[in-house]
């Protein structure tokens, strides 16, 4: 029996020609700045974004927490929309490591420009001051939304009037780009600066990219190196960065309809879905989550339990539709095993 993975987007396995590009990447040392192959996929990253400069980091997280550290200073605030990676997935980083707190603000990870200024404190010794505000697009927790563009800039036009740095975790920008039919520069634009992933539905096995003005980018390259984050022949692996930004993007929409097949089946089933996927995240209700993530694993389809009464399916390159329409099937065998 095939093991069907909808844990996350980040367990692909790279393809042959991927492997052959990173096998014949020309590489050099990057902690000297001599990798010709991180060198473009820094300059094409930066082109994509429409920024200035841009560096090759091993992960969303390191991408977002070099982005504080270049940006804040211990007892400042960054604030955060509702379950943001930052504050929930990135192990405390933001107090252990650079002595900032997070703050929330709105709910289900959006947010308007009214709850941004509400959210931040006057001058007041009181208070943390709030340096940054990072918005997240997708956002993950609430099963891959897209936070409209209107509402978006207008957010991050009231953080910026009010003197705050914005920063855009967009660990699946690419996604909401081919989701919207807007141009990834167009979602980067009312952003300082913003992180994307390669090893999530783009395919690749490790790496995402910090983009921001050349600045902002000296700054993180110094946090990324008391991270650990300085390698050395890295073009090995920026070169399947490439490889994905040329030829598994526009594919993404395959994951979209596989999301939306897999949501309507399960609402089929009976489970509520709060929100209709329109990437490539689908969350849905259920008792007992976590019994019913090892009850599906027995059967070869591995889910994620969010909470005990949620549970995260993600699709990917390494699922086709046929795989979606099996794991449905095992799915109903689990439910119907359940209620007898
Ligand atoms: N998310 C992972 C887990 O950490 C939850 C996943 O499987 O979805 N920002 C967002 C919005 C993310 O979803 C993730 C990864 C990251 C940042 C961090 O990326 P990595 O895993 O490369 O550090």
């Amino acid at each position: 029996m095939k093991t069907i993975d909808l844990r996350s987007d980040t367990v692909t396995k790279p393809t042959e020609e991927m492997r052959k590009a990173m096998a014949s990447a020309e590489v050099g040392d990057d902690v000297y700045g001599e990798d010709p192959t991180v060198n473009r996929l820094q300059e094409v990253a930066a082109e994509l974004t429409g920024k200035e400069a841009a560096l090759f980091v091993t992960s969303g997280t390191m991408g977002n927490q070099a982005a504080i550290a270049a940006t804040t200073r211990p007892g400042d605030a960054v604030l955060v929309g509702d379950d943001a990676h930052i504050l929930l997935y990135e192990s405390g980083a933001g107090a252990a490591l650079w002595g900032v707190q997070v703050e929330t603000l709105g709910a289900g990870g959006f947010f308007s420009g009214a709850e941004v200024a509400e959210a931040i404190h006057p001058v007041d010794v009181h208070y943390a001051p709030a340096r940054m505000l990072a918005m997240e697009n997708t956002h993950n927790q609430s099963g891959g939304r897209v936070f409209p563009l209107e509402p978006l800039k207008e957010a991050a036009a009231v953080a910026r009037d009010h003197g705050l740095a914005v920063h855009l975790d967009g660990a699946r920008i690419f996604n909401a780009s081919v989701a919207s039919g807007t141009p990834v520069a167009t979602w980067a634009e009312p952003f300082d600066s913003l992180t994307f992933c390669l090893s999530k539905g783009l395919g690749a096995p490790i790496g995402s990219v910090l983009c921001g003005s050349s600045d902002f980018i000296l700054r993180a390259h110094r946090a990324r190196k008391q991270m650990g984050g300085g390698m050395r022949q890295a073009g090995i692996i920026a070169a399947a960065g490439l490889y994905a930004l040329q030829h598994h993007v526009e594919r993404l929409a395959d994951d979209h309809s596989n999301a939306q097949r897999l949501a309507t089946g399960l609402q089929d089933l009976g489970f509520k879905i709060d929100a209709f996927p329109e990437t490539n995240i689908v969350i849905f209700e259920v008792e007992r989550a976590e019994e019913f993530e090892k009850e599906l694993a027995a059967r070869g389809v591995l889910t994620l339990a969010l909470t005990n009464s949620l549970m995260r399916v993600v699709t990917h390159m390494d699922v086709s539709k046929a795989d979606i329409d099996d794991a449905l099937s095992r799915i109903t065998e689990a439910a119907k095993a359940r209620s007898h």
